[in-house]
């Protein structure tokens, strides 16, 4: 692929990378992101499910709907887009994948130790003790209503929900590696949902390149010294080989 000279020539300096990513880089898995057009946020609104509001008023309804989003992730396989990113990660000095994402997709396509901002559905966690345990387990002993725990407390998917923190240690890593990184590329997210979607902000401001992988335009796109119009599965793997060789040009 064709890249302007002196972003180029900036591109083979690159160290420290960060991949920032949301539901579109899973949309080539099959699952559905939030605000597309099939998006699950178009069938109910956030507000409705993914809040704690609604888990107390509604428990059966949310379990449910946590337990047919946990099916279809243990169904999906993980793409061109996440193998490529697993990939990277050990030809660079630091690579950190930051993810908004739930569905575990990083991590099964050998991402080591990606940052989940807002959880994993892959766990189930008890409300009142905290005690962690895998969903699998949790849905299969009970698929229609929160399973109760030992201590009595009712299991909840293992996410941040709106109005909820971000789990501190996770989000201070992922603000450390932003905050050092040469780079950030921004893969398949509308950038809405914060203090995520700021991350892109703060790594622009420390001076870092940013490149935005998305069909669609975002609220940061003009931020982006690169903008990749395109599905992540098509885009990413050719632009990371031209990395991959442009930092081996750069070495000589
Ligand atoms: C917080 C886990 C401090 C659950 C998620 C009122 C009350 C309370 C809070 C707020 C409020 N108003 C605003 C807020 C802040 C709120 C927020 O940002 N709201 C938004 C809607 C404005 N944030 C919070 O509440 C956060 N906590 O602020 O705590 C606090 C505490 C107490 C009181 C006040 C404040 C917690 C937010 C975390 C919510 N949990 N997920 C679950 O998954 O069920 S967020 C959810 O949206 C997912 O994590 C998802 O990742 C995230 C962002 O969406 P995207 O990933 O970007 O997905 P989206 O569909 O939007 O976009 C997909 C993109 O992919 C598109 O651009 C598309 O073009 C592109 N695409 C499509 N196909 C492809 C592609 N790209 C590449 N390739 C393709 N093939
Ligand atoms: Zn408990």
């Amino acid at each position: 692929m064709e890249i302007e000279k002196e972003l180029a020539a900036r591109l083979a300096a690159v160290e420290r990378v960060v991949a920032f990513t949301g539901a579109g880089v899973s949309r080539e898995s099959g699952l559905a992101t939030f605000r597309d057009a099939e998006g699950l946020w178009k069938r109910f609104r956030p507000e409705e499910l993914a809040t704690p509001e609604a888990f107390a008023a509604h428990p059966r309804r949310v379990w449910r709907w946590y337990a047919s989003r946990f099916a279809q992730v243990e169904a999906a396989e993980p793409n061109p887009a996440h193998r490529a990113i697993a990939r990277s990660q050990a030809l660079f000095p630091s690579w950190v994948v930051v993810t908004q994402n739930v569905d575990g997709l990083h991590a099964r396509a050998g991402s080591r130790d990606p940052l989940e901002l807002h959880g994993t559905v892959t766990r189930a966690r008890c409300s009142h003790c905290g005690a962690r345990s895998p969903m699998a387990a949790a849905v299969a002993a009970s698929p229609d209503e929160p399973p109760v725990c030992a201590c009595g407390g009712r299991l909840r998917p293992d996410v941040v929900w709106f109005g909820e923190m971000l789990p501190e240690d996770v989000l201070a890593r992922a603000v450390v590696a932003v905050e050092r990184c040469d780079l950030l590329i921004s893969v398949g997210t509308s950038a809405r949902v914060f203090p995520a979607a700021g991350l892109i902000e703060q790594a622009h401001r420390g001076g870092a390149l940013v490149v935005e992988v998305n069909p669609e335009e975002t609220g940061f796109s003009h931020l982006a010294d690169l903008r990749l119009q395109a599905p992540a599965g098509e885009a990413l793997p050719p632009f990371l080989e031209r990395l991959e060789e442009l930092r081996g040009e750069g070495r000589g």
